[in-house]
């Protein structure tokens, strides 16, 4: 795995060399144009150069002379120049990152001037998408810095910290000027202040000194720290330092069993914050073509390979070898530099036909701008339960916008985004991806829902979905009514290379879905999606049948079916509600999908559903095409419903 120590080095190796004759002039040079890693997705500004400490180990002091600091301005000026060429990420370096400011007069009661320039560079440089920090000496940080990490969403949630060990005895040795007390409240702070905050650190393995108990005192520390990246470095007696008259030496073995030690303490660690990203949606600059991290630095891989250098949004799907698995979603650029997905143009037509509902209704209210008085609130619910919100969300929503507005002067514009606000908020404890976990091999989906909904059509794109993201999928075609619904299903699973177990027309479809599961268990497959004939909700017998099908299943695993998805047309309005009351209560219902919002104006269902009984909303559909489902996103369905983007 590349870690930012290397790509710091790498970035190192690019730089023009630079003579220096008097170090103070480096102050006003800040690292080359495009320094970095990876041209096309993140940047390196050199910020700081030299040490003023004398740790033990290092030559750092002697080779690269005192501590300087690149001017504030120069620094500004060399990211607004890396973000105009198109890099989203810019990553801070420096021998002693922390120290910044330190020479040139910028430590005052504000904090470090880590803090300061960190701010500048914020305010100044609006379209940067994130920022990252190099290593960092822990005693450095101040609360100013932890007060930026709790309001800057752009500062990444990803510190790597120069802790080194985590014994005091070993500490003192390395002349580090922090106690494991200090490092302790330095990752509280941090937490406090971003409480989903990783960090990574360099340890070093073995060094002069370090008994067996120091070691394993300074393990349980380590541990305790859930360090999520770490550098472990063997100590290594060639290079002549200041180290080298500490004895006594730890023998080659031990120095290797104990960096041993430390690195599984991490992938143990990284394994937990992967686990914690499944299932979710996250935005991922991507490196290569098929690689890139997250906000937290977490590595994702992507089954296809998309353009290099651009940001987007990954539903992750699970995590394999150290690295999380997903497929991008929204708008994103092929590895071929075709727009690819045009997902929220194509939601934005979907819900062309709801929102130019809200968009009409709310301007016939406001055809001027005028005063919010409750004559006006009963309109705009109107508006609202008019395009399927239901009444009790209606309300909440104008009576939170009586809270702040009420007798003041206000537009349709702001009202739209008033609603939109509170509607993400209400749509986004529900908008879930439909996760998969592999190692159930299979995870089993069970699809239900009233005749027509789309539950062969959502399958299929589900499949598709999956199956790009690298798992093996597997069909049962549950709907033993009809020979069209069989071959239907089939033709999705050619389309998509994934087997589809099938019976002959009125076989019992139980005994289908339970020799399916089988046949799935036995092959090892990653996922399989159980398909339903479609059934409406007041038919007691039809009921009992799918109940049935989930009775049976469970006589394999108890625990399946894992989700149990029901499939509504957004077309039929009010009656949803019943549909999900009585699927819930049959077969308890997991999650949903929401189809054909693009033909309807009524697409509010969505939002009272979410209100009402807080299911998952696993993905919405708002076409026939294989890519016309995805997961559903609160902010953007809101924005999209009240017609703001
Ligand atoms: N416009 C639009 N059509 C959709 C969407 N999802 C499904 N459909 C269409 O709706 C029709 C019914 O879809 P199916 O997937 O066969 O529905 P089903 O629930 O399996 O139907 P039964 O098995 O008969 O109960 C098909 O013509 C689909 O192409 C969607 O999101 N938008
Ligand atoms: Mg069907």
């Amino acid at each position: 795995m590349k870690n930012l120590d290397d790509e710091a080095r790498h970035a190192d190796a690019h730089e023009d060399t630079l003579v220096l004759t008097d170090p103070h002039q480096v102050q006003n040079l800040a690292g080359p144009l495009g320094a970095g890693y990876d041209p096309s997705a993140r940047g390196f500004l050199h910020i700081q150069h030299g040490c003023d400490h004398a740790c033990s180990f290092c030559l750092i002091p002697t080779t690269q002379g005192p501590s300087r600091s690149v001017a504030v301005d120069a620094i500004v000026k060399q990211a607004q120049d890396l973000t105009s060429a198109g890099l989203r990420e810019l990553v801070l370096i420096g021998d002693d990152v922390a120290s910044y400011g330190a020479d040139i007069g910028l430590c005052d009661d504000r904090g470090t001037g880590l803090t300061q320039v960190l701010e500048a560079i914020f305010a100044a440089v609006p379209d940067i998408l994130r920022v990252r920090l190099g290593v960092l000496d822990p005693v450095r940080l101040d609360q100013g810095f932890f007060d930026l990490l709790a309001r800057e969403p752009k500062l990444m949630g990803h510190l790597h910290l120069s802790l080194q060990a985590g014994d005091d005895a070993v500490l003192k040795n390395v002349n580090r000027r922090h106690s494991v007390d200090d490092i302790d409240a330095v990752l509280k702070e941090a937490r406090n202040a971003r409480p989903n905050i990783v960090f990574g650190a360099d340890l070093i393995a073995g060094f002069p000194g370090e008994t067996e108990d120091m070691f394993a005192h300074g393990l349980s520390a380590i541990k305790r720290w859930n360090l999520t990246y770490v550098n472990v470095f063997p100590y290594s007696t060639n290079l002549k330092t200041p180290a080298a008259t500490i004895l006594p030496l730890v023998s080659g073995d031990d120095i290797k069993q104990r960096a041993q030690a430390l690195q599984s303490l991490s992938t143990t660690a990284l394994d937990r914050h992967l686990q914690s990203l499944t299932g979710s949606v996250h935005a991922v600059l991507m490196e290569t073509e098929d690689f890139g991290r997250t906000e937290s630095f977490a590595p994702v891989r992507l089954a296809k390979p998309i353009g290099r250098g651009q940001v987007v949004n990954v539903a992750v799907t699970a995590q394999r070898g150290g690295e999380l698995l997903g497929a991008p979603m929204g708008d994103y650029t092929t590895a071929s530099g075709d727009k690819a997905g045009g997902w929220l143009k194509k939601m934005k037509t979907g819900l062309g036909k709801s929102s130019a509902r809200m968009t009409s209704g709310i301007g016939q209210v406001f055809t001027v701008r005028r005063r919010l008085d409750d004559d006006v609130l009963e309109q705009l619910e109107e508006v609202l339960i008019s395009a399927d919100i239901g009444v009790s969300t209606a309300t909440k929503l104008t009576a939170n916008l009586a809270k702040t507005r009420f007798d003041k002067e206000i537009d349709d514009g702001e009202v739209r985004s008033a609603f939109a606000q509170d509607i993400e908020q209400i749509l986004a404890d529900v908008a879930k991806p439909l996760e998969i976990n592999t190692i159930l091999k299979p995870h089993v989906v069970l699809v239900c829902g009233v005749n027509g909904s789309g539950k062969t059509t959502t399958i299929g794109k589900l499949a598709k979905q999956y199956s790009d993201a690298g798992k093996s999928v597997m069909l049962a075609a549950g709907d033993t009514f009809r020979a069209a619904a069989i071959e239907q299903l089939q033709v999705w699973g050619e389309r998509v290379g994934a087997p589809v177990m099938a019976r002959e027309i009125g076989a019992d479809s139980a005994g289908l879905a339970f020799d399916a599961l089988q046949e799935a268990r036995s092959q090892g497959v990653d996922v399989l999606l159980v398909d339903t004939a479609g059934r409406l909700q007041n038919k007691t017998h039809l009921m009992e049948e799918l109940e049935k099908v989930v009775r049976v299943l469970k006589k394999i695993d108890d625990t399946t079916p894992h989700d149990v998805v029901l499939v509504l047309d957004a077309t039929v309005g009010q009656n949803a509600h019943a549909q999900v009351e009585i699927f819930k209560k049959s077969v308890n219902v997991s999650g949903l999908v929401m189809t054909k919002l693009d033909g309807t104006a009524k697409g509010g269902v969505v939002v009272a559903l979410a209100d009402k009984f807080g299911l998952p909303v696993h993905a919405i559909g708002v076409g026939e095409g294989a890519d016309d489902l995805r997961a559903f996103n609160a902010k953007d369905f809101a924005r999209n419903l009240m017609g703001l983007d």
